[in-house]
């Protein structure tokens, strides 16, 4: 027995987890454990002797089975403590910098812009990106044969369906869904596609907001108020605003609308050329061809539409050099926009 209980203590001093120990127990106390097995030699024992052997049996067994429930608490505890040790957070330990991300410098202008002309009661609308080549081009007076189409190369996916290239069909769709009733009075802000090969100032992919007012009486004076508030609003308010005779199928007058340089103030610098102004976008009073084409009588509703490139506006405000930059989404270049305020752009620090 005595050696029975050295061996034991022996191989328990080694037993490190839990399962060892019940190897252990198995081993001494198991149906063929060594313990067990004794009580098999109680036939050979004499019998004034076998009430004593049945006792140091028992008494072994039970040495055995305390030291085991022992071995297994302190085994218990010590997964425990190192349990613990591995889960102590150290409160004093800064947290992880979870890298939050801003609004892209792109999204921050079309967001200012939206929140004037929403601000001015107009709606907002966004139409497909795929669109028919009627809505594209007939419907703005770009018949199948006229030569401004191929000023607009487009990604044609069929005869009749194209990447568009403005999102004048997005206007195009309401001005005809409104059957011939006005008011019309919506800005379109959209993803535009030119199968152009992109360089610092052209992508093949930019982005526009086009704005159209459409009701009784609407006349030039109305477009220029409406263009004079909006650019003050966004440049600030001592600036002045040009328009230029221009041309654009779907407008009749068309203009350019230049804004006095908000770096220089109009006495010339790098970013006007030395011009003084930026020309910013363009406009007109919308073409009778195109009232028509959408139901509306061009004798009792007229309207003004006009178009604006945000990335454009983008690269100026934000003194970036490559358009290619607002779309190729480099971290490097995006974070230095990380903390530019919420909505809307900030007018007094241009
Ligand atoms: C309808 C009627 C008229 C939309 C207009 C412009 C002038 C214009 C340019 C802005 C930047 C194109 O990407 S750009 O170079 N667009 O200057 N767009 S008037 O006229 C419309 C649109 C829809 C039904």
């Amino acid at each position: 027995m005595q050696a029975i209980k050295e061996k034991f203590e022996s191989l328990f001093e080694d037993a490190a987890d839990r399962k060892q120990l019940d190897d252990l127990r198995v081993k001494f106390l198991g149906k063929k454990g060594t313990v067990t097995t004794l009580m098999q030699h109680m036939k050979d024992i004499p019998n004034e002797e076998k009430k004593e052997f049945g006792q140091s049996v028992n008494a072994l067994r039970q040495s055995i089975q305390q030291k085991l429930e022992q071995g297994i608490e302190e085994v218990e505890a010590r997964l425990l403590k190192k349990k613990l040790e591995n889960e102590t957070i150290d409160v004093t330990l800064p947290g992880r910098q979870r890298p939050i991300g801003g609004k892209h410098p792109l999204q921050h202008i079309i967001d200012g812009i939206e929140d004037i002309f929403v601000g001015l009661g107009y709606e907002v609308y966004e139409g497909y990106e795929v669109e028919s080549d009627y809505y594209n081009f007939e419907a703005l007076n770009l018949p199948k044969s006229h030569p401004a189409r191929d000023m607009q190369d487009s990604f044609y996916i069929s005869n009749e369906t194209l990447l568009r290239t403005h999102t004048s069909p997005v206007q195009a769709r309401v001005l005809n869904a409104a059957k011939g009733k006005g008011p019309i009075k919506i800005i379109c802000p959209g993803k535009v596609y030119r199968r152009d090969s992109d360089d610092a100032t052209h992508s093949h992919q930019f982005t526009q907001i086009e704005g159209l007012v459409v009701d009784k009486n609407i006349s030039l004076a109305d477009l220029k108020g409406t263009l004079e508030l909006f650019l003050k609003e966004i440049f600030g308010q001592d600036r002045e605003i040009r328009l230029r005779p221009s041309y654009f199928p779907f407008t009749e007058p068309s203009v350019e609308v230049d804004v006095s340089c908000f770096k220089c103030g109009g006495k010339g610098c790098n970013v006007c050329k030395q011009s003084g102004w930026i020309e910013i976008l363009g406009a007109g009073m919308v073409h009778p061809n195109v009232l028509e084409m959408a139901g509306f009588d061009s004798s009792e509703y007229s309207g003004f539409a006009f178009g604006m490139g945000p990335d454009r506006m983008a690269m100026l405000y934000y003194g970036v050099e490559d358009i290619r930059h607002l779309y190729t989404n480099d971290l490097r270049f995006l974070e230095q926009f990380k903390y530019i305020e919420e909505r809307g752009v900030k007018h007094e620090s241009i």
